[in-house]
């Protein structure tokens, strides 16, 4: 890390401020190694702290969720809301719920939505949330009633206006219906968007459910003409089964990529003749059963228990389920058999040694916070909608979808070659997405 511009001084202070938060250090390291040349270029951002008061939370809230199990016992977990920066505009950024959430997880999503968000050239700023309630084998009810207690507190944080929540690990449209529901109870107000990733059938946009996966390849299919080749004919893996692996998966298909394999934690399948995706999102969205069950009903795939993922020879791999899943062993072997494309469907799933393995080799790596925007750019999105109390089709969204990814490839792309790294989109991601907010925040002084 350049120590002369201080930045080796930042980042030991937000260890020591925030002891024990290794994902939050992680991310907060892995931005800014990369700001040294912006720095350089303008004085002003480190005369003014910008980076160390990006690296402070405006808020943090942590709080009690008691709920009762099927059987009446009284079950306590624990709820996050970390908001982030509002500079660019409301704090937005998903719910986790998934048995790891502690602080530094929150954290270090939320840090990541700030860069995020402003690289989608949308009004949002960044936040993130969640709780370390585990919705593997819970009833209907049990999650309803967990998202009733949860927003019973968090309801007084959030409005169109100051912070919009949405899905992430283990919270959907099922979750966002329940916490929707006990928000406008709260407040006698429908206030439609005050979250996102609602049900079209009351409020949600179109293509927001599969705007991450499908913006995810957008991302690739950029990465790739830059290069002047294309995802037909190539053989992709994708890990993990939830909502964005399996909307990569179908827009991988639908420009004539071969996806093989894909996962949960368990496990994965292997399947030669191509995943069958219909039965994926019946397994995982419909019936919320484990991955394993796939082989049962394809006797040529093959299920390999554990998560060796990434044993599997393709030319591109998305890591869509959960941060770190792909460290630098696994990076070495990816290159290896010959993958020359990566992109981050999940938030932070490459460790800092598998990206550098990405980058010393000069393939095409799609980092989180630029291949994975589609998302939040589509809860914008169906914000706009909301705003003007309007529905716009499927065709329409999904096109404002693709223009948005493009322009978040041409903007990493310019600024990486600006910067002096042409066709790192690491940096080139970093530093377009904090000059963003560095120039808001200059703007509106010390706040
Ligand atoms: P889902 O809950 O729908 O699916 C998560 C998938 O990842 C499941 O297959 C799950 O397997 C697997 N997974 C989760 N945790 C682990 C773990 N600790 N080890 C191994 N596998 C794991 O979540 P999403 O698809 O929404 O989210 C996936 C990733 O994408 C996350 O990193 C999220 O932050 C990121 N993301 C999501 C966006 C969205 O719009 N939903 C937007 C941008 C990024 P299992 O069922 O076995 O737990
Ligand atoms: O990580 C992410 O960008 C999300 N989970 C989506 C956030 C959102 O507000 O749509």
């Amino acid at each position: 890390m350049p120590s002369d511009s201080g930045i080796e001084r930042i980042y030991q202070q937000v260890v020591r401020r925030n002891p024990g938060e290794a994902e939050f250090h992680q991310a907060v390291k892995e931005v800014i190694e990369t700001l040294g040349p912006v720095l350089a270029k303008h004085p002003a951002y480190a005369e003014h702290k910008i980076i160390e008061r990006i690296c402070e939370p405006e808020r943090q809230i942590i709080f009690r969720v008691p709920w009762q199990d099927d059987r009446g016992e009284v079950q306590i977990n624990r709820g996050f809301r970390v908001q982030f920066n509002s500079v660019l505009g409301p704090y937005k950024g998903g719910l986790r719920f998934h048995p790891s959430v502690y602080l530094g997880i929150v954290k270090f999503l939320g840090f990541e939505q700030i860069f995020k968000n402003a690289l989608t050239g949308m009004p949002i700023g960044g936040a993130k949330g969640g709780s370390d309630f585990d919705p593997k084998g819970r009833s209907d009810g049990e999650v309803m009633r967990f998202c009733q207690s949860l927003m019973t507190e968090l309801h007084r944080h959030l409005g169109e206006y100051t912070d919009v929540p949405a899905g992430d690990i283990g919270v959907g449209a099922r979750e966002i219906g329940y916490l929707f529901g006990q928000y406008k109870r709260m407040t006698n107000r429908y206030e439609s968007a005050v979250l996102t990733g609602k049900s079209p059938h009351w409020g949600g946009s179109l293509v927001r459910r599969e705007a991450t996966g499908y913006g995810t390849v957008y991302f690739v299919d950029e990465m790739l003409k830059a290069r002047g080749e294309s995802i037909e004919g190539k053989t992709c893996i994708v890990s993990g089964s939830g909502n964005v692996a399996i909307y990569a998966i179908e827009k991988l298909q639908q420009l004539g990529g071969r996806v093989i394999a894909c996962s949960d934690s368990n496990g994965v399948i292997l399947h030669e003749r191509g995943i069958d995706l219909a039965l994926v999102k019946r397994l995982k969205e419909v019936e919320r059963r484990r991955i394993a069950d796939y082989a049962h009903e394809h006797r040529d795939a093959k299920y390999l228990a554990g998560s060796r993922i990434w044993d599997i020879p393709c030319d591109i791999a998305l890591p869509c389920a959960t941060q770190n899943e792909l460290d630098e062993a696994s990076a070495r072997t990816l290159v290896g058999n010959g993958c020359r494309t990566i992109a981050e469907g999940a938030n932070m799933p490459t460790t800092p040694g598998g990206v550098r393995v990405f980058q010393e080799a000069r393939i095409a790596f799609g980092p989180g916070k630029a291949a994975n925007a589609g998302g939040v750019a589509t809860s914008a999105l169906e914000m706009q909608q909301n705003a003007s109390r309007d529905t716009w089709s499927f065709e329409h969204t999904e096109q404002r979808l693709q223009t948005i990814m493009q322009g978040i490839h041409r903007n990493c792309h310019e600024a990486a070659a600006e910067f002096g790294s042409p066709g790192n989109y690491v940096l080139g991601a970093n530093i377009a997405g904090f000059r963003r907010v560095a120039e808001a925040m200059l703007a509106m002084g010390v706040i």
